[in-house]
């Protein structure tokens, strides 16, 4: 049947339900339509998974770093290895409110110049989102309210809002361009996570319904907005099978990427249980990408303050080789938090483990 008589028949028995307000769009999303940089970005990343090459990538790498903030050229895996990361993630959280600087001190600004000089060096980018709810106004974590999300996807008022909050979105990325005015291809890997408990659209507090209405609200008015430079990350924390990893996915024509945040909590007394779970969430991963034709990621991972000194080429590399994904990202190095990181910086304990996963042909780097 064709997408538009479901849409119909969807709308009209909908609509003959007088007390459920309907989940779903105003409007069937527009076909699907990338810049050509975008198809390119998808094919190398598509490349590097044929060949067994992953893009390395860090949260905020160039925003700063352990012992410094906003230092212009400094970058803690830099000063490390002498290369930048191949992958560089940012977080868009506060740009819904209209803010110059993110949930974390970053202004845009310095966000879009790193982004820019990124893809300029031939590395790629890609953006998470931390947002504050339109309806209660509290921040990601604010999880006391669970009819945020089912109040975004069908009261009026504030379905309003969210889109209000995804067309300043849809501002930055289609105003994020390179030197000829071209926009630059990145990746948008929104409301993550979702199949843990610690975002109010995370699974305790939305049907999985809800959750998709999210993402089919965002698409429609960052599609009307013409936003075409954007690969379209899923990302659910662990999960114990395909179904539940498939349970909240918006669908094929929303998603280009299918990744997965694990983090290894406890040193080497947990070093056990990460492994067990990022293979099997990995497997999981890249059999589904490979089934509906998506590029596998290991979207965030890490161990914070790296109590393992080998952690990187005997724990993170032999899951890069035995599942095969686009990039990997570890989370960031804050500077007012001395223990709060996840990359390497001149002096810690594990740099000659990070610089033998550098140096291994498994991996991807820029200069
Ligand atoms: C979390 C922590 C927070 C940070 C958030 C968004 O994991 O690092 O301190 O605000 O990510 O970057």
């Amino acid at each position: 049947m064709k997408k538009s008589y479901i849409a119909i028949a969807l709308l009209a028995f909908l609509g003959s339900c007088a007390s459920h307000k309907a989940v779903v769009p105003s409007s069937t999303p527009q076909a699907k339509t990338a810049t050509t940089g975008t198809e390119a970005l998808r094919a190398r990343l598509a490349g590097n998974v044929a060949a067994g090459k992953t893009l390395f990538g860090h949260h905020d790498d160039t925003a700063y770093g352990h012992t410094w903030f906003g230092e212009e050229g400094r970058s803690d895996v830099k000063e490390t290895v002498g290369e930048y990361p191949a992958m560089m993630s940012w977080d868009l959280g506060r740009l819904e409110l209209g803010d110059t600087a993110n949930l974390d001190r970053v202004p845009f600004s310095k966000i879009r110049r790193e982004a820019q000089a990124q893809h300029r060096r031939g590395g790629v980018n890609t953006f998470s989102w931390h947002p504050w709810n339109p309806v209660t106004g509290t921040d990601s974590w604010t999880t006391t309210d669970s009819t945020v999300v089912r109040r975004m996807v069908t009261d009026p008022e504030y379905t309003a809002a969210y889109r209000a909050q995804v067309r300043r979105l849809a501002d930055f990325f289609n105003t994020l361009t390179d030197e000829r005015g071209e926009k630059i291809p990145v990746i948008f890997r929104p409301w993550h996570e979702q199949t843990g408990g610690w975002f109010f659209w995370g699974k305790p507090y939305c049907t999985p319904e809800e959750y998709k209405a999210l993402w089919h609200i965002m698409r429609e008015e960052m599609d009307a907005a013409g936003v075409d430079n954007l690969l379209w990350a899923y990302s659910p924390d662990r999960v114990s099978t395909k179904e539940e990893y498939l349970e909240r996915y918006p669908g094929n024509e929303y998603v280009d990427i299918l990744g997965t945040d694990i983090y290894h909590f406890n040193g080497e007394a947990g070093v056990q249980e990460y492994i067990d779970v990022a293979s099997r969430n990995l497997g999981i991963v890249t059999a589904t990408a490979r089934e509906l034709g998506k590029i596998p990621a290991f979207t965030e991972t890490g161990s914070e303050a790296l109590p393992m000194a080998d952690w990187w080429t005997d724990t993170l590399l032999p899951l890069l080789k035995e599942n095969s994904v686009s990039f990997v990202v570890v989370w960031r190095n804050a500077s007012d938090r001395p223990t709060h990181y996840y990359a390497p910086f001149p002096g810690e304990h594990s740099v000659p483990s990070f610089k033998r996963f550098h140096n291994d042909p498994t991996t991807i780097f820029v200069k």
